[in-house]
């Protein structure tokens, strides 16, 4: 993934239409369009193929199993048109490992903390280690909440030049700008932008954010 905005859409959205029709409508704003299991279930595997002839896709399947299931789901996503995916580190260094040699020349972007009230409970006391064994195994970047700005800061002092990519920006609390300065490459916006009325504005209203 190029860095041209540093803006990253969530495309949380069951309406495979109207998926469509906000990823035509922002595709030259965003470094990337990250999609979850209620797109792929709603609109089945192909969805990141047809994504993917328009901008690079990030499959958030936050693939968290022995190492043989996450190779053969990394398989999967890559084979379809996913440039990058999303694991889970709590699974252990094996399992990381397992995902990073399956992506070949994709990327693997392991999250470490996550952005919600329940991610200070289990993945917050793990997000060192887990950082560490990012590195270690050569995965690409991690995930860091932009809910907590300092968390980035921390994490980042562990990464040294791995990407760290930021969710939780808008809907749920977060300041793109704050992340930025925290150490974030990307930040992931969803609802704010997808929710929108005007989509399209709603990015540019981000970008404009992010560049004060
Ligand atoms: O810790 C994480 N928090 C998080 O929100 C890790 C994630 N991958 N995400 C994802 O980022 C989440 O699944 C959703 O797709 C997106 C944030 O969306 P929104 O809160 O901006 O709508």
């Amino acid at each position: 993934m190029r860095r041209h905005t540093g803006l990253i859409l969530a495309l949380d959205e069951t309406d495979v239409g109207q998926a469509m029709a906000v990823a035509r409508s922002v595709h030259d704003l965003v470094d990337a369009i990250k999609i979850n299991w209620p797109l792929v279930l709603a609109g089945g595997p192909e969805t990141i193929t047809h994504l993917s002839e328009m901008v690079p896709v990030i499959c958030d399947f936050k693939i968290a199993d022995i190492p043989n299931t996450n190779r053969l789901i990394v398989e999967q996503a890559v084979d379809r048109g996913a440039s990058g995916v999303i694991v889970h580190g709590f699974p252990g260094r094996d399992s990381i490992q397992a995902a990073v040699d399956a992506a070949n020349d994709a990327e693997v972007f392991v999250v470490t903390e996550m952005s919600h009230p329940g991610g200070e409970m289990f993945t917050a006391p793990a997000a060192e280690a887990i950082a560490m064994l990012a590195v270690e195994c050569g995965a690409k970047g991690i995930i860091a909440p932009a809910t907590r700005p300092e968390r980035i800061a921390a994490m980042r002092r562990l990464v040294g030049d791995l990407l760290i990519l930021s969710p939780g920006v808008g809907a749920q609390g977060g300041s793109a700008l704050q992340a930025l300065r925290a150490g974030s490459d990307h930040v992931i916006v969803g609802r704010t932008i997808s929710g929108a009325d005007d989509p399209r504005a709603a990015a540019e209203a981000i970008l404009r954010s992010m560049s004060d």
